[in-house]
């Protein structure tokens, strides 16, 4: 069999719909059969993997995949060892931090002692060591933003788009932590023949990209 390119994608949520369409713009062609884990390109060397996003750069740095398409946030998260190699302009957001619209939040100061609620520990704390601000981090998987109305935390760190979920959880949005976007991300070692997969791949996506500019 000749070689090729094994691409990590989400199954489904907010990167799969945009992370396909950009397959298919560069001219790849495959079925992406309902619930199929695996399914492979017709027209490129290349098969997909369809994961928790989460699991993709795991995935990546074991080499079960040879690339894959993650959200930054998620990518610095996970803390795996891959390289990104490609910056790819969707699900953009912001990870922040917010608190009750009632509080009179004047400086990141102010969160001192408090109890934050968040997704990102790993982001979180590094934020808050860089500030030199001491809080109490709870980890917690989804439903972040309810946090402060139950009397779990003061405050939250959570990934913010149109800010509407702050909006009707009665919070207001103090400090942006780091802005994100969608990235290919990629083993740090693939073999010469899938290096050149990759290369010919991001030609693709940078010639679609410069279409839409
Ligand atoms: O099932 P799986 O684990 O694969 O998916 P997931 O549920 O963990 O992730 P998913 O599909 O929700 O998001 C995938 C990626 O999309 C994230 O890692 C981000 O990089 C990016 N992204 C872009 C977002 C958003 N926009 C977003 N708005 N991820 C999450 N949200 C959530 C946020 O957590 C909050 O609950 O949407 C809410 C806020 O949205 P607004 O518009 O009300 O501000
Ligand atoms: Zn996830």
């Amino acid at each position: 069999m000749s070689e090729m390119i094994r691409i990590a994608i989400q199954k489904s949520g907010r990167l799969s719909e945009d992370s396909l369409n950009l397959i298919r713009e560069c001219g790849i062609q495959f079925n992406n059969g309902t619930g199929k884990l695996k399914s492979e390109a017709a027209n490129f060397p290349a098969e997909f993997l369809s994961l928790r996003d989460d699991d993709i750069p795991g995935y990546v740095a074991d080499g079960v995949a040879d690339i894959g398409i993650v959200g930054e946030n998620v990518l610095i998260e996970t803390h795996q060892k891959v390289d990104l190699v490609h910056r790819l302009g969707f699900s953009k957001c912001r990870l922040s931090l917010a608190v009750p619209r009632g509080d009179d939040y004047r400086q990141l100061t102010d969160l001192h002692q408090k109890r934050i609620a968040t997704s990102y520990p790993r982001i979180l704390s590094n934020f808050l060591q860089e500030h030199k601000i001491e809080a109490d981090i709870h980890e917690i998987s989804g439903s972040v933003e309810i946090a402060p109305s139950i009397g779990l935390t003061d405050a939250i760190c959570d990934i913010v788009s149109s800010g509407s979920t702050l909006m009707s959880n009665g919070l207001k949005e103090v400090e942006v932590i780091f802005r994100s976007e969608a990235v290919l991300i990629a083993h740090p070692n693939l073999s010469p023949a899938r290096q050149q997969i990759l290369d010919k791949l991001i030609f693709r996506i940078k010639s679609v990209q410069a279409a839409k500019n």
